[in-house]
């Protein structure tokens, strides 16, 4: 009830974290892209096989003097993957322990999501992707976190050569997507969901440009073929951007919403690391994902910031110039200067730049070893952690579950009325 809520948002008070006042409002009415880059892993970034760099635009842009690289930054999902992700870097708040919050709670909860807090800076709000609307309740909730408009499936041309694997192939997908773009009023948030680069990482021969894997676990030895094909589709709409001269007025947000390798699959990894071994605890580090900001004239560079997808929103908001000190939001800017270093996962485990969780057991993070014979700073540092990882998904669930968002008025938020939107394509 709204007892509840006042307990989340003292806790929220209590550990509020000031953003970079240097990064405040550098992108201010920009328009905003967030790339979404399906089961994209960071360990791509930079990789090669085949004597081939597997995404040379991406890393082109990574490694750009106006974009801001994170190299420690961390997927958080739980059951709900790609629900899991965009909840976390549209509202802040954490998947839930089971399910995926989207479905179960998209459609009737009060959300202070991205979309609706950019509507009230003049932003006009859409999402893409070429998937059926109703794929993680999106065509719902995303009436509940204020998006004036959602592209799906209904919207791209169709056609059986089009799809492979999960859905619409990502050139054909960013192409159409690019001519909604164009008649958007600026300045628009814009979300874009490719899908190819999705297990089993299928791909017609016409559009396989680099060779499989050989580490004959067929279920990662399409990856780096489908990550391929996504950067291709990446450069390309870069290239778009730069022709319509969008490049100079917008930022671009690129991240990976989860693994695309799963733990089951430890031999093939390793093979494909050139590793001897792979473990739970190497698992849990192989969960880093990339998040890059590109834009002309920001201050960039590879920052080695701890974080995770819950951290997305306030940092986008800061740049953007957007205070979000009143919203129930449990990630902090990755710039401040004081920003937590402590990354939860959905199970309770963390990863932080000395220690390492891995199934409720302690490791130090730069080399895997068990951490044994700990200091009573360290064991109350430990604990410290353990118990905050714990309060913030409990407080996170307890707001979905309980839907406490209802009892929250931030100052000059306006509530989203979900009866406000509708995006069935009219039949003509
Ligand atoms: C489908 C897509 C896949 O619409 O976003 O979701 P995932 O299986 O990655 O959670
Ligand atoms: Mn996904």
């Amino acid at each position: 009830d709204s007892s509840d809520m006042k307990t989340v948002k003292k806790y929220i008070n209590n550990n509020y974290v000031a953003p970079n006042v240097q990064y405040t409002g550098v992108a201010k009415g920009k328009n905003v892209f967030v790339i979404h880059l399906e089961s994209f892993q960071q360990f791509l970034i930079d990789f090669k096989w085949d004597g081939q760099e597997v995404t040379p635009n991406l890393n082109k842009i990574y490694h750009e003097q106006n974009t801001l690289s994170f190299d420690n930054f961390f997927n958080q999902v739980g059951q709900g993957k790609t629900a899991d992700a965009e909840m976390m870097m549209e509202n802040s708040l954490f998947g839930l322990p089971e399910g995926a919050a989207m479905v179960t709670d998209g459609t009737s909860n009060t959300f202070q999501a991205a979309p609706a807090i950019l509507d009230q800076h003049g932003y006009t709000t859409a999402s893409f992707h070429g998937d059926v609307p109703s794929f993680w309740n999106r065509d719902n909730t995303y009436k509940s976190w204020g998006y004036d408009y959602f592209f799906s499936s209904n919207y791209y041309k169709q056609k059986k050569s089009y799809n492979i694997g999960y859905g619409m192939k990502d050139k054909i997908f960013m192409k159409d997507t690019a001519n909604y773009i164009q008649k958007l009023p600026q300045p628009f948030y814009s979300k874009i969901i490719t899908v190819t680069n999705h297990y089993p990482y299928l791909l017609d021969k016409k559009n396989q440009s680099i060779a499989k894997t050989d580490t004959g676990d067929s279920t990662v030895d399409g990856y780096v073929q489908t990550a391929h094909y996504l950067d291709q589709s990446v450069g390309e709409f870069m290239n778009w951007l730069k022709a319509t001269g969008l490049d100079k007025n917008s930022m671009v947000v690129f991240y990976g919403d989860h693994y695309g390798i799963s733990g089951n699959h430890k031999k093939a990894v390793a093979k494909l690391l050139g590793k001897k071994k792979f473990n739970d605890f190497d698992n849990a580090q192989f969960q880093r994902v990339p998040f890059m900001i590109h834009m002309k004239g920001i201050q960039g560079g590879i920052n080695h910031t701890y974080g995770g997808e819950i951290d997305a929103l306030p940092t986008i908001l800061n740049l953007l110039g957007v205070n979000n000190k009143d919203n129930i939001q449990f990630g902090s800017d990755l710039l401040a200067p004081n920003h937590p270093q402590l990354v939860a996962f959905r199970d309770g485990d963390f990863v932080s730049p000395e220690f390492t969780k891995v199934n409720g057991a302690y490791y130090y993070t730069k080399n895997g070893t068990p951490a044994k014979n700990l200091s009573k700073d360290q064991h109350s540092r430990l604990e410290t952690m353990s118990n905050q990882v714990a309060t913030e998904l409990s407080l996170s669930d307890k707001i979905i579950t309980g839907d406490l968002l209802r009892f929250y008025n931030p100052k000059g938020f306006q509530k989203v009325n979900k009866k406000d939107y509708n995006y069935s394509k009219s039949k003509s």
